[in-house]
């Protein structure tokens, strides 16, 4: 199983600021932690990051026969953009919506997504574990 995790717009900036609403951790060692994690499973990662909506719209259509499941923290284009909803459901690979804080007890603008309705699942308020989480929930919704 190969998963794809596509992440959107300043989440580079991780460990760096407001480490009470997204922790200490480095989108560098999440990563690393999902790489041990997907290692000890025999699951492939591809783990990328752009600020770009356009770059992260390309990246989900290539995923349609490179992927078996899309893993999609888009950040603040969660809540904003039609355009990765509608890249999600032509790629036809199912996805699953994460976030490291729980979007729900934050402000209102954010407890909206217009990528979850196209998504096979979401899970949020974990922090670095949503990720973790997310591999596991990998091998419930793989073809
Ligand atoms: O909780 C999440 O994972 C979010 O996707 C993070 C987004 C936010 O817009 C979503 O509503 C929820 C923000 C990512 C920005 O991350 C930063 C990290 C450190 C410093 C500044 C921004």
């Amino acid at each position: 199983m190969k998963v794809l995790f596509l992440n959107g717009p300043n989440l580079n900036l991780l460990g760096t600021r407001e480490p009470e609403v997204y922790g200490r951790q480095t989108l560098a060692d999440i990563e690393r932690e999902v790489r041990a994690r997907a290692l000890a499973r025999g699951i492939e990662v591809d783990f990328r990051q752009s600020n770009h909506e356009g770059e992260l719209v390309d990246w989900i259509q290539q995923a349609r026969g490179s992927a078996d499941v899309l893993v999609l923290n888009a950040a603040a284009y969660t809540h904003t953009s039609v355009a990765l909803r509608d890249a999600i459901v032509a790629a036809a690979v199912p996805a699953i919506e994460i976030h490291l804080s729980n979007i729900h007890a934050r402000e209102e603008f954010r407890h909206r997504s217009l990528v979850a309705p196209v998504c096979r699942g979401v899970i949020c308020g974990f922090g670095a574990g949503s990720y973790l989480l997310a591999l596991e929930a990998a091998g419930m919704v793989s073809a």
